[in-house]
């Protein structure tokens, strides 16, 4: 691929020129990035690991897409049609679209667990691949418009964007119309898979209600990858499998399930996309201003629902908690009182009140996520929190994807110093950890699978695009 190769170069020069950077290290973590993605590519996408995670997944495949920009525009927008040709016709994209050349013990839940060409049937699922029922958090506009952005002559030339601009429209008109589960204009998860950020102590609370399915009933792949005291406890798995087990049985219909969550990350990331499929509009010739003021309105509801002043945070709001929280919230269901990193991400958006701006950077800073000088990079989970675990999946350690998202916002508001130090340990740490899937965020050590999709990919990002860029 000439095409790749030159690009990768003229692109890894451009990094080259803050001063702060030594350019040698530079490209040899650039090198080295690129490489796990060509490690984990499979021909028509990327998985986020050889041997935890082989096959596709929804918003890995997004983050990896606006790193694998930088060193061939084409296999990023490969990956992106690939995910969307197993869209649901209801217009969900699924969280898994599986490899049928895996065997189905390697990952649970498997595609005979999901059923999803006879149990999705009523939903539209596709039958000519087998994916999961549930989805992932929308990044895949905003990754579609940074592709597009990358080469857009190439993109042109394949008409890139005509053809993904449909499904992420569907998409979106999904998640606004059958997940608004709480009528004011939010999506609702459906299952703490759907979040992304698995055993969140924020779902402590309303998984509690959830019965759940005997460990003994099922076999769970992941233990073999990676040590038990890193991952979700058997009986998480427990109310994951009985959550899953009862959408699948009730055909994939959105509505009265146990769980139903409106989260801040979830739906910042999907105001964060409409911006970008206005964008997108825009350049297909069409008027965005429909979709950047239904954005702005996301923006406006998430304030309304779940901004807490006094907190200075975003919190959850749990659907099915039938007590009056007596929080303001106007109606249904109650906040979930957790600092999780979830509630830092709506810094993402443009027109987020400049006071909740301000409140949320000191939050970053302050105690909770120690931006200021205790941590490396954002925890997962409050550093003050009791369920607070450095090692344990998303209840303490750090995210690159969360910290790639935070370093944006800071740079969206202004707040350079603070994003410039972030970008310069998310870039150490990545190397240093072997581009892994999680790390301490207090050591910067390693946890998890190495070799890992996003973290590869948004070091890319990072290394490709300068800490001045817009992006
Ligand atoms: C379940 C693939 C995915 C990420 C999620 C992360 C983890 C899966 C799992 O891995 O979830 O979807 O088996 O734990 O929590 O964010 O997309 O990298």
């Amino acid at each position: 691929m000439e095409h790749t190769t030159e690009r990768s170069r003229t692109t890894v020069h451009a990094a080259q020129h803050d001063p702060r950077r030594d350019p040698v290290r530079d490209r040899a973590l650039w090198d080295r990035a690129a490489r796990v993605l060509d490690a984990n590519w499979t021909g028509a996408s990327t998985v986020p690991s050889r041997t935890l995670y082989p096959h596709q997944w929804s918003w890995d495949s997004a983050f990896v897409a606006i790193g694998l920009r930088h060193v061939s525009p084409l296999r990023a927008q490969l990956e992106l049609e690939t995910l969307l040709s197993a869209q649901w016709g209801d217009g969900r994209i699924p969280h898994i679209v599986f490899n049928p050349a895996i065997p189905l013990d390697a990952y649970f839940p498997s595609p005979d667990f999901w059923r999803s060409s006879t149990a999705g049937r009523a939903a539209g699922a596709p039958t000519a691949v087998q994916t999961s029922g549930i989805v992932q958090p929308p990044v895949h506009a905003l990754a579609a418009w940074l592709v597009h952005r990358a080469d857009p002559a190439l993109s042109r030339s394949r008409g890139f964007l005509p053809r993904v601009y449909p499904g992420l429209a569907a998409w979106h008109r999904y998640l606004l119309h059958r997940r608004d589960l709480g009528g004011a204009g939010l999506a609702s998860v459906v299952h703490p898979w759907e979040q992304g950020m698995d055993n969140s102590p924020c779902w402590d609370g309303p998984l509690s209600r959830v019965a759940p399915t005997a460990a003994r009933s099922f076999r769970r792949a992941d233990l073999e990858h990676g040590t038990a005291d890193d991952r979700p406890t058997d009986l998480d798995y427990g109310r994951y499998v009985r959550l899953a087990t009862d959408y699948r049985d009730g055909r994939y219909a959105d509505g009265d399930g146990e769980f139903a969550v409106e989260d801040p990350s979830f739906n910042a990331l999907l105001a964060a996309s409409e911006h970008a499929l206005a964008r997108i509009a825009c350049e297909l010739g069409a008027v965005g201003t429909a979709r950047h003021a239904r954005a702005e309105r996301l923006t406006a509801a998430l304030v309304d629902r779940l901004w807490d002043p006094a907190a200075g945070m975003f919190f959850c709001r749990d659907l099915r908690d039938g007590g009056d929280a007596g929080d303001g919230g106007g109606g249904k269901g109650g906040l979930v009182e957790e600092y999780a990193v979830s509630g830092l991400v709506p810094l993402i958006l443009p027109t987020l009140p400049r006071d909740v701006v301000t409140a949320l950077v000191r939050t970053a800073r302050g105690p909770h996520f120690g931006l200021g000088g205790r941590v490396r990079l954002a925890p997962s989970y409050d550093l003050l929190g009791s369920a607070f675990d450095p090692h344990r999946y998303w209840r303490g350690p750090a995210w690159f994807n969360t910290n790639w998202l935070l370093e944006r916002g800071f740079r969206l508001h202004g707040e350079h110093a603070q994003a410039a130090r972030l970008r310069a340990a998310m870039l150490d740490v990545a190397g240093a950890s072997d581009f892994a899937e999680y790390v301490d965020p207090y050591t910067g050590a390693g946890c998890g699978a190495r070799g890992f999709g996003w973290t590869a990919a948004l070091t890319l990002d990072l290394l490709g695009t300068g800490e001045a860029s817009s992006r």
